[in-house]
């Protein structure tokens, strides 16, 4: 039976000012260039490609707490995000956001709400990005976007300058965390996931359950009461670096392969997709030209795996085997 066609919107967040290392403004060029809109065609997608969004760099931007690094860069990009994030949802896309590093998830996720204030978030990752900005040792804002959007956090949070637009809009409840390893997530980040009962599962819980059960369990907790709305904030470094090594903060023991897809091939049966981010590709930070590659087209095939890419066949029909004369 021929898949359903989506209307898909994408785009490019090509932003670096959430973490330290050059490059990852490169992402969206990186991952289109691999062929991307293509792919999404391909699977009977209609792609509006909205381009790149341009972020103004805010001069003066000032460390805050003498720590935490461009506030108001990230502050200002995440508004522009959301805004365009809302409109595509709002013009009936479903929405794909390429980073760009993954402080941008503060206006993804918070300009999907506007439009689906029910919507719960997988967020796939080898890291939590749960810091606030006063656990925080990097002072790197790509380790903290969940820490913006929690309502039951905010009592926890500090006024950052860049950051009074926002509303926080998720639930604890309402967001499912899986991470690579427990062994490179700071205490306080997992110190904040146990404290405030946000479900996770680390590699180890990927070992001991199965990708399979961790998926089922991830959709019983946030559809049990009801069907809602997926935005799935997926980072690449989430992968195995042997798979995702072009990336700024690589760690051992990631997803394999087969997990990533198995992931993303069950966010889609669910039919409940509505915007995916696809973040924390670095073009710089490849050794080479083949491992840039690889990166970059790991990430096409998380997207397309979204929008119904399988890996059992296209099942076309062949009418007739041909016989020997
Ligand atoms: N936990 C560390 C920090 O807060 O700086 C590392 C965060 C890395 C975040 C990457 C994008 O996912
Ligand atoms: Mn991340
Ligand atoms: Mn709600
Ligand atoms: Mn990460």
């Amino acid at each position: 039976l021929p898949k359903p066609a989506h209307s898909v919107a994408l785009i490019g967040a090509p932003f670096a000012r959430g973490q330290r290392r050059r490059g990852v403004d490169r992402g969206p060029a990186a991952i289109r260039n691999a062929g991307l809109t293509k792919r999404l065609a391909g699977l009977g997608c209609q792609v509006y490609d909205f381009g790149d969004l341009s972020f103004t760099q805010v001069p003066n931007d000032e460390l805050y707490n003498n720590l935490v690094k461009y506030p108001r860069s990230v502050g200002l990009a995440s508004q522009v995000l959301a805004d365009s994030v809302s409109g595509a949802v709002a013009a009936g896309h479903r929405c794909v956001t390429i980073g760009g590093d993954h402080s941008l998830a503060v206006g993804s996720i918070s300009g999907h709400t506007r439009q689906c204030p029910h919507l719960c978030v997988i967020w796939v990752d080898a890291h939590a990005d749960i810091n606030t900005p006063l656990t925080t040792q990097s002072g790197n804002l790509h380790g903290q976007p969940v820490s913006f959007l929690l309502r039951e956090l905010q009592d926890k949070m500090p006024m950052l300058p860049g950051f009074s637009w926002l509303k926080p809009c998720l639930s604890t409840s309402d967001i499912v965390v899986k991470f690579d390893s427990c062994m490179f997530t700071s205490e306080t980040a997992i110190y904040i996931l146990k404290n405030y009962g946000i479900q996770y599962y680390s590699m180890r819980d990927i070992d001991r359950l199965g990708i399979q059960k961790v998926m089922e369990r991830t959709f019983e907790q946030l559809m049990s009461r009801r069907q809602r709305p997926i935005h799935l904030s997926f980072d690449i470094d989430a992968f195995d670096p042997s798979l995702a090594p072009a990336t700024g903060t690589p760690v051992l023991g990631g997803l394999t392969y087969r997990e990533g897809m198995y992931i993303t091939e069950e966010i889609y049966n669910t039919g409940l997709l509505s915007a995916v981010d696809l973040v924390e590709v670095n073009p710089l930070l490849g050794a080479s030209q083949e491992e840039v590659n690889a990166t970059a087209s790991l990430a096409v095939d998380v997207i397309a795996t979204c929008f119904g890419q399988t890996r059992e066949g296209t099942h076309a029909v062949l009418y007739e085997l041909p016989t020997p004369s």
